[in-house]
């Protein structure tokens, strides 16, 4: 393991930040400096995959002069996380999947290397972490989610204990410890958690377990079809009541779990590690369930970063308040947001944000040249699930739950069967374009190239 180097600016956070430098940008500390005050066409917070998406695609679009456009963000790397669970299978360097921020940034984009105290929506500004002043006509924010590795009681000292047999790939510094405890594991319980709320990649829980369970069944030490009599026993505990919100894939993936002899434990919500045994909540205040483990992959709780609801422009939960289809904000004309911050309620993914960002692109520049916004975002989004090495389940689905599958669409292929081109797509082809073209403005995922 890497020796952790922890940001001090972290320790303004209220959500319990503190596990990696560069994995988690943190938009909510203050710092002192010269103050001063610029102003900006539109300002864009956040570049990661929702913010660098919109900015590209604003760039574009040719109505800009260097500098009307701004972006900030704290980070000094930009990951592709979908990759995380690559590097949790051990089919990935993590080293591979991140680049330097400033390098992915169209130089005609005026970069805030910082983070942000507050934003002012009713004087148009937004405040940053250094004291400065950017003044703005239009505002999009897309800070992304901050990860509560507070929120489980021992999380925190045990990710970092590099003997320990707890991991999460949903961390740079961490992911590729995941890859490690299962490669080191050769008999005992192993658990998967997902908490019950909202986290970003909600399928990425399971997908490390399958490909956990599939190295396990190569090496010998696991029997799908004999999992009592087998070295190593699996089981995916989740907050959740099921494998999967969207019933057609929840269906398939409650029948590979039985098919393949793994322990369900629903409505489920991880609360505590201590040493070797893991502590459930349970709903209706029944009594906590403790399982000891030999391994132990945790998700930790997530929420919205919290200067969004301190500046007065978050729902009841936090995200920003934006309407479900225009992608602007529900009380101030000149804010949008898309990805995983905003309120929309779909799965949070970086396929989201490929259908969110033209729609908010075409939607405020049709603002900002005096006509109404036309574009609609229909909810889509996708989850491609690793079931083994070598076969993913595409799961694409839009509001209300309702598979949206391209390959459907076009082919006629039912995409909840798991299948080897899809495994491509999820391992070489996505992140491939992601960083060919992504974000660079020009990926329209289901709809192509674009721009
Ligand atoms: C996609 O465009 C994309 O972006 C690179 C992903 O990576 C995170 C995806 O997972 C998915 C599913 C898409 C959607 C694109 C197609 C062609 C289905």
């Amino acid at each position: 393991m890497r020796r952790q180097v922890i940001n001090p600016a972290w320790n303004a956070t209220l959500t319990g930040l503190r596990i990696s430098r560069c994995s988690q940008r943190n938009f909510a500390s203050v710092s002192s400096a010269t103050p001063s005050s610029r102003s900006h066409k539109i300002v864009v917070v956040g570049a990661g995959t929702a913010g660098i998406a919109v900015s590209h695609q604003l760039l574009r679009a040719n109505k800009f002069s260097p500098q009307d456009i701004a972006i900030i963000d704290p980070a000094a790397w930009h990951h592709y996380q979908p990759g995380w669970t690559l590097v949790g299978g051990g089919l990935k360097n993590k080293e591979d999947l991140r680049r330097k921020l400033v390098d992915l940034l169209d130089p005609r984009l005026k970069f805030y290397n910082s983070g942000v105290a507050t934003i002012a929506p009713e004087d148009n500004s937004v405040t940053l972490a250094d004291g400065n002043k950017l003044n703005y006509e239009q505002l999009v924010v897309a800070p992304g989610l901050s990860i509560n590795y507070d929120g489980i009681q021992g999380l925190h000292d045990a990710l970092h204990d590099p003997s320990s047999q707890v991991s999460t790939i949903y961390n740079y510094d961490t992911c590729d410890k995941a890859f490690l405890t299962v490669e080191r594991l050769n008999k005992g319980t192993a658990i998967f958690t997902q908490p019950a709320g909202v986290i970003k990649c909600a399928g990425a829980p399971q997908k490390v377990m399958w490909l956990a369970l599939d190295y396990w069944k190569r090496a010998g030490l696991y029997s799908p079809t004999n999992p009592s009599s087998s070295a190593i026993n699996i089981t995916f505990a989740t907050g959740l009541p099921a494998m999967f919100a969207v019933p057609k894939y929840a269906a398939k993936l409650e029948e590979l779990r039985k098919e393949r002899g793994v322990e369900g434990l629903f409505q489920h919500d991880l609360v505590s590690i201590d040493g070797n045994v893991a502590t459930f909540a349970r709903p209706n205040g029944d009594a906590k369930v403790a399982r000891k483990f030999d391994l132990l992959h945790v998700v930790p709780k997530m929420g919205a970063p919290k200067f969004i609801k301190d500046s007065g422009i978050g729902n009841e939960a936090g995200y920003v308040d934006v309407d479900d289809h225009s992608l602007r904000h529900k009380k101030y004309p000149n804010i949008w947001s898309a990805g995983d911050a905003s309120s929309l309620p779909t799965s949070k993914t970086a396929a989201a944000v490929t259908s969110e960002a033209p729609v908010l692109v075409r939607n405020l520049l049709q603002v900002m040249g005096g006509q109404q916004p036309d574009a609609a975002y229909d909810g889509y989004t996708s989850c491609p699930l690793l079931t083994e090495y070598g076969k993913v389940l595409l799961a694409e689905f839009k509001y209300g739950g309702e598979p949206k599958e391209t390959f459907d669409d076009w082919l006629g292929i039912d995409q909840v069967e798991p299948r080897r081109a899809f495994y491509h797509l999820k391992k070489d082809f996505f992140p491939w374009v992601y960083y060919a073209s992504m974000v660079k403005g020009t990926w329209g995922g289901p709809k192509g190239w674009i721009n």
